[in-house]
C-alpha cells in the first residue's frame, strides 16, 4: 500500500476530484515512467480520471511519423495493461480532442516569455536538440496547462521533473481567474517523494529517460534476458557495500529505490534484507522483481494489441467523452475573453 505521508502536496479536499495525467509517445516506456507515473495512475480509480497520450507534445522533438503512429495506440494499450479500466477512466489521444490546441492558443496570450524562459526542461531539451529549438518546445508548458485546465483537474500524478510545469499551470490559471473570475480549478501535483526520480542505469546521476540510449533504461517491453542484462550492467561503485546513499552511491541507491518501490517496502527494509550480500545479488534481486512485475503487464498488453478493433473503438469513444468535457470549459473561456459566439 502507498503511504500517503510520502506524497508531496496532496491537499485532498472532499469533493469528487478530477485526476489528469499524460505521457508522451516519444519512445519505449521506461521503468522510470512506470514507477514515477503509470503505476500511480490506478491509485485514483474511484475518482474522475483522464489519462492522455500526449502525442502533440511529442512533436516538439522530431519523431519518425510511422513510429509515432504506432506508439500512440501502443501507449494507450499500456495504460490499460497497467490496470486502468477504459470504462471507468477516460483514456484518449491528445490530438483527437481539438480543444487542447484551441485552449493552448488562448493561454499563450496569458503566459509570459520570462516564465517560460525559466523552465528547466526547456533549457535541458534545447541543449539536447540544439539544431531544433522550436517554438513548440518553448510553449510546451502552455499546452500542458491547457490539458490540465480543460478538465477542471484537481490532482496531477507525475514524476518530479514535471513539478515545475504543474506550477506554471497554476500560475497561468490564477492569472486568468484573477481577471475573469473562477474559470479554472487550481491543480495540485501528486508526486511520491521516494520514487519521484528514477535514475539512468548507465549514468545514475541523470534521470532515466525514454529518449536516451537504450542501455540506460529498462523498457516495459524488454524480455527477461534483456532486463537481466541491462540491470547486470548498471553502473554501481567500487565500495562493494549495499547502502542507501544517493550522493556518494547513486547507482546502488537507485537500484535500492527501484526494489523498494516494486516490493512496496521501505528502503531500510530492502537494505536490511540484502545485508551482507554483494552487488551481483542486489542486481539479481532487482532484475527478478522487475521481470515479475512486468510479466502480467506484457501479457495483457499482447492480448489488447491482438484484438484489432478493441483499441480503436475505445480511443474513439473516449476522445468523444473527453471532447464533451473539454468543450464545456472552452466555451466558458471563449465567452469570458470576449470571442463572438453566434
Ligand atoms: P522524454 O525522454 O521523451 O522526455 P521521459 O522518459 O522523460 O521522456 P515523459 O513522457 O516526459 O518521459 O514523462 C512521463 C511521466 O513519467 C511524467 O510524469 C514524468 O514525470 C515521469 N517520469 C519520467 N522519467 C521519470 C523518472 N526517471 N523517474 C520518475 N518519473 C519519471
Ligand atoms: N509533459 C508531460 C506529459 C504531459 C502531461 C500533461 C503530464 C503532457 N500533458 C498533463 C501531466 C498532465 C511529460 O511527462 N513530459
Amino acid at each position: 500500500m502507498i503511504n500517503m505521508s510520502e506524497v508531496l502536496n496532496n491537499n485532498a479536499p472532499e469533493k469528487k476530484q478530477v485526476i489528469y495525467s499524460a505521457v508522451q509517445p516519444s519512445g519505449n516506456i521506461t521503468l522510470g515512467n512506470y514507477i514515477g507515473a503509470l503505476r500511480n495512475f490506478s491509485l485514483f480509480e474511484d475518482k474522475e480520471s483522464l489519462f492522455c497520450v500526449a502525442d502533440l507534445h511529442s512533436l516538439t522533438v522530431r519523431q519518425d511519423p510511422a513510429q509515432l503512429r504506432k506508439r500512440s495506440p501502443s501507449l494507450a494499450a499500456l495504460y490499460i495493461a497497467c490496470g486502468l479500466d477504459p470504462e471507468k477512466n477516460i483514456i484518449y489521444c491528445q490530438s483527437h480532442v481539438p480543444a487542447h490546441a484551441e485552449l493552448s492558443w488562448i493561454l499563450n496570450c496569458y503566459t509570459y516569455m520570462g516564465e517560460l524562459n525559466r523552465m528547466t526542461q526547456f533549457k535541458a531539451k534545447s541543449q539536447q536538440h540544439a539544431d531544433n529549438i522550436n517554438a513548440g518546445l518553448f510553449t510546451y508548458p502552455v499546452l500542458m496547462a491547457a490539458d490540465i485546465l480543460l478538465y477542471q483537474t484537481d490532482i496531477v500524478p507525475v514524476g518530479l521533473d514535471q513539478k515545475q510545469h504543474v506550477e506554471i499551470c497554476r500560475d497561468i490559471a490564477q492569472r486568468f481567474n484573477s481577471v475573469y473570475g473562477d474559470v479554472f480549478t487550481l491543480p495540485e501535483p501528486y508526486i511520491r517523494k521516494s520514487t519521484a526520480k528514477i535514475m539512468s542505469l548507465s549514468e545514475p546521476t541523470k534521470k532515466m529517460s525514454k529518449s536516451d540510449p537504450d542501455e540506460s533504461f529498462v523498457s516495459l517491453f524488454d524480455d527477461p534476458d534483456t532486463i537481466r542484462r541491462k540491470i547486470k550492467r548498471a553502473v554501481t561503485d567500487s565500495e562493494a557495500q549495499i547502502r542507501f546513499d544517493p550522493e556518494n552511491k547513486p547507482g546502488v541507491s537507485n537500484l535500492l529505490t527501484i526494489l523498494s518501490a516494486l516490493k512496496n517496502q521501505t528502503v531500510e527494509e530492502v537494505e536490511q534484507s540484502l545485508s551482507g550480500l554483494g552487488y551481483g545479488q542486489l542486481k539479481e534481486a532487482v532484475a527478478q522483481t522487475v521481470i515479475e512485475e512486468f510479466a502480467p503487464i506484457q501479457a495483457r498488453y499482447k492480448e489488447i494489441m491482438a484484438d484489432k478493433t478493441y483499441l480503436p473503438t475505445i480511443l474513439k469513444e473516449n476522445a468523444a467523452r473527453a471532447q464533451y468535457l473539454a468543450q464545456k470549459t472552452l466555451r466558458k473561456v471563449y465567452k469570458k475573453v470576449g470571442l463572438y459566439q453566434p
